[in-house]
């Protein structure tokens, strides 16, 4: 555990992070296991704001829509529900995280500015594997009318980085479901796979609705063995509606050629890392399932988050360049799926390259995943950072 604490009397460190959902499930999903994992493996009193709690329970079940506070494992969460609020310090946690620099409502603001002494306030960024984020990463920034220091944190793929997220169990877990088949076959049953589609190679889709599903659909039917595709709820709905004929349903599911697309439900975060681990190859997206499938140790393809201008390109051929340098048929795969290079016509090729250099893929995800291991889990290196920054203030303070 490590240790943050600045209060008297031994009472738990106490730490608010503010989440605004801006679009689908990264943002709360990035918050929610940050928030945890604090809580669960830090003993950090974690107030979690969060301004959609309807998205928050389609990856957390049993958070309750309608409840303005409420304790889920261990976390406060409370309704963000507007800027309006009326704060004073004894309502100010000892770290203040925003995430993706939201806007905190002011009076909170104006309430750490009045504490003694003053919280340590972070703002938490999105993941990049682009050079300039060392040299951003812990920057402070001064409040022009109250004073308060603000510190910039990078989730990050180098020691220079704040790490990514990983629960320290996660490995050991991850490990004893690959090796055990009998909980890989109950985990997939309980999904509607069944033993002839588990024997098959497995790909798990996620994605964002322009990706060229249909194309790639195209060449899996003709793959020389059977492949499934196995795809949450609401993923992909018109290219997978189309493949199959009818609603794509958790449920639903066609065979046509050598591939079998299968509808499964939208799962628990939880359950979303055990199918990460029992597929051959998974298509992931955004920020955190990406970062998931890096754990999973098994080969991804990543459809980044589009950005204005395709910046979304720079940054992944920036993670391309770290993570894939040799693998020229991964990274031709992960630029036509994101249409860095022309994503249009027949994807034969660009799967028969892939699936060719499969085994060279799958040797990476597990160097890979050993390698990034090494800079530390964000949770901790936050939590260090905090402790210094609260260090330095106290000196400043004598
Ligand atoms: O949902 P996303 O597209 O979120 C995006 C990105 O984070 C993007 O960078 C951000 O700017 C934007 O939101 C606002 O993809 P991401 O990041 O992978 O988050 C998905 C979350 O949903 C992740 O925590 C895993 C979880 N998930 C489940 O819990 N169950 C499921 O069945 C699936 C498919 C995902």
């Amino acid at each position: 555990m490590t240790s943050l604490s600045h209060q008297a009397g031994g009472a738990a460190p106490s730490l608010a992070l503010f989440c605004k959902v801006v679009d689908n499930f990264g943002d709360i999903g990035i918050c929610w296991r940050l928030s945890r994992q604090l809580q669960c493996e830090h003993g950090v009193d974690v107030t979690l704001w969060v301004d959609d709690l309807a998205t928050f329970k389609r990856i957390c079940p049993p958070v309750d829509p309608a409840a303005p506070v409420q304790r889920v494992a261990g976390v406060t969460v409370r309704h963000w529900s507007g800027q309006d609020g009326v704060f004073t310090p004894a309502d100010v946690a000892d770290t203040v995280i925003e995430f993706f620099a939201v806007d905190i409502p002011p009076g909170y603001i104006d309430a750490m500015a009045q504490c003694t002494p003053r919280p340590v306030w972070l703002n938490l960024e999105g993941m990049s594997a682009e050079e300039w984020v060392e040299g951003c990463h812990t920057l402070p920034s001064t409040h022009p009318r109250l004073g308060l220091i603000k510190h910039f944190f990078f989730p990050g793929f180098t020691p220079r980085t704040g790490g990514l997220l990983r629960e320290t169990g996660l490995d050991a877990e991850r490990l004893a479901f690959q090796a055990d088949p009998a909980a890989r076959r109950g985990f997939l049953a309980a999904l509607g796979v069944s033993d002839t589609e588990q024997a098959a190679f497995k790909v798990s889709l996620f994605c964002y609705p322009h990706a060229p599903v249909a194309a790639l659909f195209a060449a899996w039917r003709e793959h020389d063995t059977p492949l499934v595709c196995l795809v949450p709820e609401g993923v992909a709905q018109d290219a997978v509606g189309d493949f199959l004929g009818a609603a794509a349903i958790p449920g639903a599911a066609a065979t046509r050629g050598a591939l079998t697309v299968r509808v499964v439900p939208f799962m628990a975060q939880p359950d979303y890392d055990k199918l990460l681990w029992a597929c051959d190859l998974n298509l992931v997206r955004g920020e955190d399932s990406i970062v998931r499938a890096q754990w999973a140790g098994r080969p991804f393809v990543w459809h980044i988050y589009p950005q204005d201008e395709n910046l979304h390109h720079v940054k992944l051929r920036a993670f391309l360049g770290r993570f894939s340098p040799q693998l020229e048929a991964a990274n031709a795969f992960n630029l036509r799926w994101n249409d860095a290079i022309d994503s249009r016509g027949d994807w034969s090729e660009t799967w028969r390259a892939y699936f060719g250099a499969h085994p060279a893929s799958a040797e990476r995800a597990e160097q890979w995943q050993r390698a990034i291991a090494d800079n530390g889990d964000l949770a901790s290196n936050l939590l260090r950072f905090a402790g210094a920054v609260r260090r330095q203030s106290a000196q400043r303070a004598i």
